[in-house]
């Protein structure tokens, strides 16, 4: 199956999907496109105008990260979802909730006043404190499988890592389950490869050109 992924270098939805290609070793192209100016092709795929888009055979299009990595884990073996279909529902859920995570992270981001910062910086803390209480064992979110919780709240952990905000939403001393995942997460060489290698300075970049302020309070200014 010719399977290509449409992609913006900084994005955390896209990231998930690069993850599961790479975890499942799934054959595929990759094409980037400047989110800030679309290409018209692009227009008329995508119907949220988001990525990531999955193109199948150069004729379908998937979108939605998590429909693109359910797709990607069902046509290959080696599920990465509970069996049972209870368990598969809690973690469907908690994918949902690491959505609203990316979406707190990308504010405080893209924070351009301290109220927004703030506002975006308690949100994620908030959640962070409910996510701790959701973890087990470890070292995976279910335990020893990996699964697609995990590969949806790595490319979180990559930018609050490298921003230098661990400690402020998950201090080891009060969210001690999250400190362990988020560094088991980060060592799997899925995840390593799924950015670009210039990903931490157009990281840094784009959070300077676009939000001041939080680069100003990242300490990137
Ligand atoms: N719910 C979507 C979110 C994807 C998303 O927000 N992508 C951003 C880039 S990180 C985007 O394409 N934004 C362009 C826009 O909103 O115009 C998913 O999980 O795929």
């Amino acid at each position: 199956m010719e399977l290509e992924l449409i992609s913006f270098k900084l994005c955390p939805f896209v990231q998930r999907s690069v993850i599961v290609l790479k975890h499942k070793q799934i054959p595929y192209k990759i094409t980037y496109i400047e989110l800030a100016n679309p290409p018209d092709w692009f227009r008329e795929i995508s119907p949220f105008g988001k990525v990531p888009i999955l193109r199948v055979e150069d004729q379908h299009t998937i979108f939605e990260s998590a429909v693109i990595s359910e797709f990607l884990n069902e046509i290959t073996p080696d599920s990465l979802l509970p069996d049972e279909p209870l368990e598969r529902a809690i973690n469907r859920g908690w994918i949902e909730f690491g959505s609203a995570c990316v979406l707190d992270l990308a504010g405080i981001m893209h924070g351009g006043n301290a109220e927004k910062y703030d506002t975006a910086h308690a949100a994620l803390t908030k959640k962070m404190i409910r996510l701790e209480s959701a973890l087990g064992e470890g070292p995976y979110f279910n335990g020893k499988e990996l699964s697609l919780v995990d590969f949806a709240y790595a490319p979180l952990f990559m930018r609050t890592e490298l921003l230098g905000l661990g400690e402020e939403v998950y201090p080891a001393a009060s969210c001690p389950d999250i400190a362990h995942w988020s560094q088991a997460l980060l060592g799997l060489a899925a995840v390593k490869d799924s950015v670009v290698l210039e990903f931490p300075e157009l990281l840094r970049t784009h959070i300077r050109k676009k939000a001041p302020y939080a680069a100003s309070r990242l300490g990137l200014a």
